[in-house]
């Protein structure tokens, strides 16, 4: 142990001799030294064997630091102090961030929602020419309609001239005829005939399609509706008779249209001369079966006649004036309902005034199984829709869907409405009825009305 102190005793002491040897060359460098160095000369020097101290020496190995080596207390409490003011800066610049943010945002929204609007225009906009196209689309077809529309007037004025034309070459030949031959007494009528008896409604061309063809008539060349009057096969004998009594006198007994030509009167007629029923000679006025013919019909309608002769028919008053002033006439209505119930009732004598006197009803006493319910109407004048001449403060033709006698309004509207089944619901009593059989809200299923002289 001690000589292991002695021993680096003695290596000490070499160095410290080594040292000391290299004082002046160290001391060279002082010059340029450092705080550091000098700090350090400080150390060894407070270090260097001083009289009666036994000390040791210790070589510190060189520091390479160059500049002081400063702690200041004042340089950190200022450094805390920026730290805080950075950090409140810090916190400006992050409120003022948020702010800015949130005004982003807020634009952020306000870009999406003029995004939107703008979308929103564009579609309008896409609709709106959508909508301006189908306008124009829509303008031209209506030009086109309008120009479809010219066209076909000019075709109907053309086909009405036509007509006219093919009318008129029609009235010449007529007269040719009856000028080249007078006494062919059957052509000539026939001709007059269905001047004077055509339905309103049916069309020129047919009527003179209908001309041609000879007699006798056939059943299947036309049919019921089109041309009236001329639709069931005339019987062998041509006529013209008087009436239908005149007809059975002459020995025909059958049923069927005959062609008639009242005494003192310039026209020809035909008419459905009912021969079986009530010892016959009857001659139909009018008559209901099956509402195929509208009766809500004009003044000169029911003056000329309409409908059809095997079917449902109307006379026409003019002819009923002449027919009822050749000679004492008495009227019969047969009527059935809807159960075969049937009823008759008659007038001993029936005849009309003239036109003039607005062909007014002139009837006698009354007998049969209906019940009377035209007595009432007795000395009445012909009302229609187009010529009121009732006794009503309103027209009754308007309401009871008819021509009639009409008082105030009707006990009997034979004209009336065909309607199916017996009782009807209307607004008005516009049936056809005799209301002493069934009342005025019963719809007849069958009405015949007929003339026979006295
Ligand atoms: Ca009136």
């Amino acid at each position: 142990m001690i000589t292991q102190k002695t021993k680096v005793f003695a290596l000490l002491m070499i160095l410290a001799l080594l040292m000391t040897g290299v004082k002046g060359r160290r001391e060279g460098y002082r010059a340029e030294g450092s705080q550091s160095d000098a700090a350090q000369k400080r150390a060894s020097r407070s270090s260097e064997p001083k009289s009666g101290r036994c000390s040791y020496t210790f070589i510190v190995p060189q520091q390479k630091l160059k500049g002081a080596l400063c702690v200041s207390t004042e340089t950190a409490r200022a450094n805390h102090s920026e730290i805080a003011g950075l950090r409140a800066e810090l916190s400006r610049q992050q409120e003022l961030l948020e702010r800015l943010r949130g005004k982003l945002e807020h634009e952020g929204s306000l870009v999406s929602e003029v995004r939107v609007l703008r979308r929103e225009s564009s579609s309008m906009n896409a609709r709106i020419t959508q909508l301006y196209a189908q306008l124009l689309n829509e303008i031209i077809q209506k030009k086109d309609q309008a120009l479809e529309q010219r066209r076909l007037d000019g075709l109907l004025l053309n086909a009405t001239q036509q007509v006219l034309q093919v009318s008129s070459s029609y009235r010449e030949l007529e007269k040719k005829y009856e000028a080249n031959g007078s006494h062919n007494e059957s052509a000539e009528p026939k001709s007059v005939v269905n001047d004077v008896q055509r339905d309103q409604s049916a069309p020129l061309p047919q009527e003179k399609a209908t001309e041609e063809i000879p007699e006798p008539f056939t059943a299947s060349h036309n049919s019921a509706t089109d041309t009236p009057f001329i639709s069931y096969p005339v019987t062998k004998t041509p006529g013209p008779w008087r009436d239908c009594q005149h007809v059975l006198d002459s020995g025909e007994s059958t049923s069927g249209i005959y062609l008639l030509r009242p005494q003192n009167a310039n026209r020809l007629l035909q008419a459905w001369c009912e021969q079986s029923q009530a010892q016959g000679g009857w001659t139909v006025i009018q008559r209901r079966q099956d509402g195929s013919v509208n009766f809500f019909r004009t003044w000169d309608q029911y003056k000329q006649g309409f409908g059809n002769l095997d079917g449902e028919y109307w006379l026409g008053l003019e002819h009923l004036y002449w027919l009822t002033a050749q000679a004492q006439y008495k009227l019969r209505v047969s009527m059935e309902d809807w159960q075969g119930r049937q009823v008759f009732a008659e007038y001993d004598s029936f005849h009309l005034e003239p036109e003039s006197d607005w062909y007014r009803l002139r009837l006698g006493n009354y007998h049969g199984n209906a019940g009377d319910s035209l007595s009432w109407h007795n000395n009445k004048a012909f009302t229609t829709l187009d010529r009121d001449k009732d006794a009503y403060s309103g027209n009754c033709a308007h309401y009871q869907k008819g021509g009639w006698w009409y008082h105030m309004c009707a006990h009997s509207n034979l004209n009336g409405v065909w309607y199916r089944g017996g009782h009807y619901r209307s607004r008005y009593q516009d049936g056809v009825y005799w209301a002493e059989f069934h009342g005025g809200s019963y719809s007849l299923k069958k009405v015949t009305m007929m003339i026979k002289p006295i």
